[in-house]
């Protein structure tokens, strides 16, 4: 549970989220008039249609030999400025749009406390996903609650109070935008309108039923309850956006939300016990116990202001709330039928939102999905999936114009619209690597669950294609005869070269997972050699440098005093899994890790908690999950890079999880990064690869029980010091359950 004595002042800082996946809102609590700010996730400007014009970043004239006399200018020199090549290789942006805010309802309520009454309360039950608001005012209890349907696709709240016909309001809808018409008959209002920039067409209703007193319906498109005992309104959007390439438009969406307000019926008692219950079984398949108290009277924006580390009980509280959080996040911002998760999951209350709330691909996107295996909620990729699918179309145009290449690539960022090729902002405009990056969580999603249906008919087809792009561009490098990815651009950082670490790590670990994929599916051997053969070849992005660092790039030319917040170079130790702990990689990686601090962005610090784990340094993981909470989490636990961006909430969940479970190795690795400060505890339900379902109980720092649920049936290796000589192996069979205790 979340929760605050006073309203929300601040949207970013205070306000508190639900989503049914397609929607999102944010609630506020506010008295004389609550505010709900709230989202369709496919609402975006930009793209087909657009008044600027739209060409999905491909270049608008063919450059031929363009990369390639960049690529024999990276030969002779080494290193190339980015403004440089971004002048020769990148073009200004048009038509990319941005998420925009469906809007805001304000319920007016006439008579309501001026000042903050002692009793009030708002708050988030993480485990029902219901945000309620209490207070009493001429002492009436007053009591409202919102919650967000993914089985009904609706927003739903109630207004009640403890004496009958107490309940008295106006519904408004308001915009930043004019795009629309409002109205209001037989106590629904309809928002119609079509984006200026693009045409793309929005509707939203929001019919108002109440028990006891009146409903009217205004000419001005508002909604009056009078003298009601409650009153409740369910609320339905859409847009006619379709993923589909290249018009990207389906059907107007009035007749989808007519038919989902008519479907959530009339019955508030059975649209929400249908909520909780989808949310349920979803969110209640894990339990986190790291010896946490939550003290009764502390609100969380206090519990947070007073996080000192993790040392007592209640900070171990926040800790334990701020996992949670992290998967609770992820249920209401990816749920199938709607786009994955954004920059901002689905919360956006502006019309020009940081970086478009778009979908950047050179870390966030993919880290937003970083938990989603492991805290067992594998369902919630299903968005992630289909918009990967859907770059491909574009992402094969781009890889045929600019590239002259079979396969599919997208770059730096993207929006709905399959922005595949690129825009020229230097430092954050190439990175064709991207495409190969989100694979990894295709075949990752096989990894856990193991279907092979689902390797065959989704992650394959997608992983082999992207494969084939790199196939085709990888080149050799004069300096010394290996495969390199050229021109080469560490995110964000430093010069263009050729093969710098991480485009090699990416490279590597896509063609090792599609060649096992290649390899369980039985692709033809032709495809299997060259994969192989390429994989030989290619130089591995692993280079130790003169102060024993791990190489960001080929040439030895790392500075120790950099702390800049990617740590692209360590893509191997995570989200990759070419380093294994103890070697000599992972030495050299926490030689950088260490010489890079324990600063950066919101997500940034989360990818540490990541790395620490990787290295089995739960100490060091568990400081920078402090890091986070101390300098980078808002009083409402949303994760500030800033401005607020929720990456680093999913990110930080999955370091969590990476400190009590890692299986990336192919081997069960129990508690490999337990900190000191959860000395005791338990933890059930997290995945395993493999398909286990795995609970650990601990104290004194050690496992004292071990449950395994299986779900495939085939060998599995588990480390624990519960073992003798540390690591048992056994074939485990689909449907039982193993138990350990010493
Ligand atoms: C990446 C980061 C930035 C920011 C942006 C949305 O490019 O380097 O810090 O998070 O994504």
């Amino acid at each position: 549970m979340l929760w605050y004595s006073t309203p929300a002042a601040d949207w970013e800082r205070e306000a508190l989220p639900l989503g049914s996946g397609a929607l999102g809102a944010m609630v506020f609590g506010t008295l004389a008039s609550e505010r709900l700010q709230f989202n369709e996730k496919t609402l975006w400007t930009g793209g087909p249609g657009s008044v600027q014009g739209y060409d999905h970043g491909n270049w608008r004239e063919p450059r031929p030999g363009a990369i390639t006399a960049v690529q024999d200018d990276l030969d002779a020199q080494t290193t190339l400025d980015p403004d440089g090549v971004a002048a020769r290789l990148g073009q200004p942006r048009v038509g990319y749009g941005a998420h925009q805010t469906f809007g805001d309802l304000y319920f007016d309520v006439p008579g309501a406390p001026t000042t903050t009454p002692d009793d009030y309360r708002r708050d988030l039950d993480l485990d029902r996903a219901i945000a309620s608001v209490g207070y009493t005012g001429q002492e009436v209890r007053h009591q409202r609650e919102f919650f967000a349907s993914h089985p009904d696709g609706v927003i739903v709240g109630r207004f009640s109070a403890d004496r009958p016909g107490s309940v008295t309001l106006t519904l408004r809808y308001g915009s930043p935008r004019t795009d629309f018409t409002a109205s209001a008959t037989d106590g629904t209002l309809t928002v119609r309108g079509a984006l200026a920039d693009n045409g793309l067409r929005f509707e939203a209703q929001i019919r108002v039923r109440s028990k006891g007193g009146t409903v009217t319906s205004n000419a001005d498109g508002t909604i009056t309850v009078t003298g009601a005992d409650s009153a409740w309104f369910v609320l339905a959007a859409g847009t006619d956006y379709a993923d589909t390439y290249p018009d990207y438009r389906g059907p107007d969406p009035h007749t989808a939300v007519t038919r989902t307000i008519a479907k959530a019926g009339d019955r508030y008692e059975s649209l929400l016990a249908r909520h909780v219950h989808d949310h349920r079984a979803l969110f209640r398949r894990v339990s986190l116990d790291i010896g946490q108290s939550l003290p009764e009277d502390v609100p969380t924006d206090r519990l947070l202001s007073a996080y000192a580390g993790g040392t007592s009980a209640a900070d171990r509280a926040l800790e334990a709330l701020f996992f949670q959080y992290g998967r609770y996040l992820l249920i209401a911002s990816s749920r199938p039928g709607s786009l994955p998760a954004n920059l901002q999951g689905v919360w956006n209350q502006s019309t020009t939102p940081p970086w478009s709330a778009d979908y950047h691909v050179n870390i966030n996107l993919q880290m937003n999905y970083w938990l989603a295996e492991a805290a067992n909620l594998a369902e919630t990729t299903a968005p992630y999936d289909r918009f990967v699918e859907a770059l491909r179309a574009p992402g094969r145009r781009t890889a045929q114009e600019m590239f002259g290449s079979r396969g599919w690539v997208v770059h730096n960022e993207t929006n709905p619209y399959g922005f595949t090729g690129v825009h020229d902002w230097s430092t954050a405009f190439w990175f064709p690597e991207a495409a190969a990056w989100l694979t990894q969580q295709l075949y990752e999603h096989y990894r856990f669950g193991g279907s092979t249906d689902y390797l065959r008919t989704t992650a394959y087809p997608v992983m082999k294609e992207a494969a084939e792009f790199w196939l085709d561009n990888l080149r050799t490098d004069p300096r010394d005869g290996t495969l390199v990815v050229t021109p080469s651009y560490s995110p964000e950082h430093g010069d263009f070269t050729a093969g710098a670490a991480m485009s090699q790590q990416i490279v590597h670990d896509l063609f090792t997972n599609t060649l096992e994929a290649a390899r369980v599916l039985g692709d033809s051997a032709d495809f299997r050699r060259r994969v192989e053969e390429a994989l030989d070849n290619l130089d591995p992005g692993l280079h130790i440098g003169s102060w024993g660092q791990l190489q960001e790039w080929k040439e030895d030319v790392d500075d120790p005093k950099d702390e800049h917040r990617h740590v692209s170079h360590l893509f191997a130790l995570h989200p990759g899994r070419q380093i294994e702990p103890g070697s000599e990689w992972a030495e050299a990686a926490k030689v950088s890790l260490t010489a890079r601090g324990d600063g950066g962005t919101g997500w940034s610090k989360a990818w540490k908690i990541n790395f620490w784990a990787g290295l089995h340094d739960g100490d060091h993981a568990h400081l920078m999950l402090g890091e986070q909470l101390k300098l980078s989490t808002l009083p409402n636990l949303w994760d500030t890079h800033p401005p607020f961006q929720l990456d680093g909430n999913f990110g930080a969940t999955s370091g969590i999880v990476e400190m009590l479970l890692q299986s990336r190795h192919d081997v069960i690795e129990i508690l490999p990064a337990l900190p000191a400060a959860w000395p005791k505890g338990s933890v059930h339900g997290l995945r395993a690869r493999g398909g286990a379902t795995v609970d650990i109980e601990w104290a004194a720092g050690r496992a004292t029980r071990i449950a395994l649920q299986a779900s495939r049936t085939r060998e599995l290796t588990l480390r624990s010091s519960l073992f003798e000589g540390g690591q048992t192996a056994f074939k485990a069979v689909a449907g039982r359950r193993y138990s350990w205790e010493p």
